[in-house]
């Protein structure tokens, strides 16, 4: 059915970016090429390794306005692909040459991005096929597998104002048999947690952080898995369901001294490493993002060979970078990659950068960034790349529900 969309080349008839907002009320780039339109996502707890986001700094939305990059679309690059035609891999290398820089500060990835984004989306609605069978063609994959979703339930450390040093603790929900069934799991697991907090804490307890999860007051840095396992018993998933972290540990890294300050204690990365596994014995654990620093190869490859069985994940260790992910696997330090378009920039150097992992026989976990938007590129990207996860907040808040929306109607097409 999938025509050979990969040749599929696209005459940029028009091209334009204007400023919006994401869900923190920070400004963002959009574009728009032949009028189709992608928004960029942003995130607060970055890799420093990361392709650069370009902010105008200043007063102005207290330094965060993004009128420079959004220029730079309807400048620079409207001036190098107005009136000529291209196949994603032509346009995502012309805007490549048109920075010509390595961390892609000229342009900006955030206007670099938006436009590799909208270019896919005027290719698929030229052959009038569905955006995930467009990048299935890209990369080689069916583009009909739904992945399983990590829902982020209880937010800590960047994403939320409580004491807890780790960032994300999902629930991913591997036994459920469809999508469907994935969200209803999450779902109901979230409304017996909601009903936990609230005996618990009191109504204090049910704001949310930024990815759409409760930020609870919690004192113990492990309160959150048992309140994970007592919601997944009272709802009845917990046959369903394994529990995740990520710990996007460089945010908790003191470089000086070379130690972990994780919930009032200082660490070391042994003792850190000896804490993981403790807890990997003690709670249906499956999943561990960026559980060391972003330069930790070693401990991450020595924690992957000491949790067997376990996901071992890199995130701002890899920034889905194709050499940083090729460094990662040559030094084995993890067995799945988590993927940001944003992070790298382009469409094309995304999938080069899941091409390696693949290869490696790690598992994709295509991922939405702390501060989203309505736009849900991350679902039919991740189905068109059968990714074995995704990323996708809890479902709560528009700019999360907007993904599990997108990927329920894939499943009902794909039926
Ligand atoms: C992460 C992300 C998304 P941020 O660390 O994995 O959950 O957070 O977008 O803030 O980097
Ligand atoms: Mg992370």
């Amino acid at each position: 059915m999938v025509k050979d969309l990969k040749k599929t080349r696209v005459r940029i008839k028009k091209i334009f970016s204007r400023e919006v907002l994401d869900s923190r009320g920070n400004p963002t780039v959009e574009v728009a090429i032949n009028g189709c339109h992608a928004v960029v996502p942003s995130g607060a707890s970055a890799g420093k390794h990361e392709a650069l986001e370009l902010r105008d700094g200043g007063k102005r939305f207290d330094g965060k306005g993004v009128l420079r990059a959004v220029s730079n679309v309807n400048t620079l690059i409207r001036r190098r692909v107005l009136g000529k035609s291209f196949s994603q891999d032509e346009f995502d290398a012309a805007l490549i040459k048109l920075d010509g820089t390595k961390n892609k500060k000229r342009l900006g990835a955030n206007a670099m991005l938006g436009a590799s984004i909208a270019f896919s989306r005027a290719a698929a609605a030229q052959s009038d096929a569905p955006l995930r069978l467009f990048y299935a063609s890209l990369f080689g994959s069916s583009g009909t597998r739904m992945p399983t979703p990590a829902a982020n339930l209880i937010n800590g450390g960047a994403h939320a104002g409580n004491a807890l040093s780790i960032q994300e603790f999902m629930v991913l929900p591997v036994r459920a048999k469809t999508f469907e069934d994935a969200t209803l799991a999450i779902c109901e697991t979230r409304l017996a947690l909601r009903k936990l907090l609230f005996n618990k804490y009191g109504g204090r307890a049910l704001n949310v952080g930024d990815e759409g999860g409760f930020a609870p007051p919690c004192s113990q840095q492990e309160e959150p898995l048992d309140l994970l396992v007592a919601a997944a018993e009272e709802s009845g998933w917990a046959k369903e369901i394994a529990l995740g972290i990520d710990a996007a540990a460089s945010q908790f890294y003191n470089e000086k001294k070379k130690s972990y300050a994780f919930g009032g204690e200082t660490l070391s990365r042994g003792e850190l490493a000896a804490y993981y596994a403790r807890l990997a014995a003690r709670y249906p654990l499956l999943y561990f993002e960026d559980p060391f620093e972003e330069e930790a190869f070693d401990d991450f490859a020595a924690l992957a060979g000491r949790l067997k069985g376990k996901m071992i994940a890199g995130d701002d260790l890899c920034v889905t970078n194709p050499s940083r992910v090729a460094l990662a696997v040559k030094r084995r330090a993890c067995n799945s990659v988590i993927i940001k378009a944003n992070q790298i920039g382009t469409i094309t150097e995304t999938l080069a950068a899941c091409k390696i992992a693949r290869e490696a026989g790690w598992k994709l976990v295509v991922s939405h960034r702390s501060g989203e938007t309505e736009d849900a590129f991350i679902a039919d990207f991740a189905v068109g790349i059968d990714a074995e996860f995704i990323k996708l907040g809890a479902p709560c808040r528009g700019e999360r529900t907007a993904k599990y929306n997108q990927l329920l109607r894939i499943e009902s097409h794909l039926k």
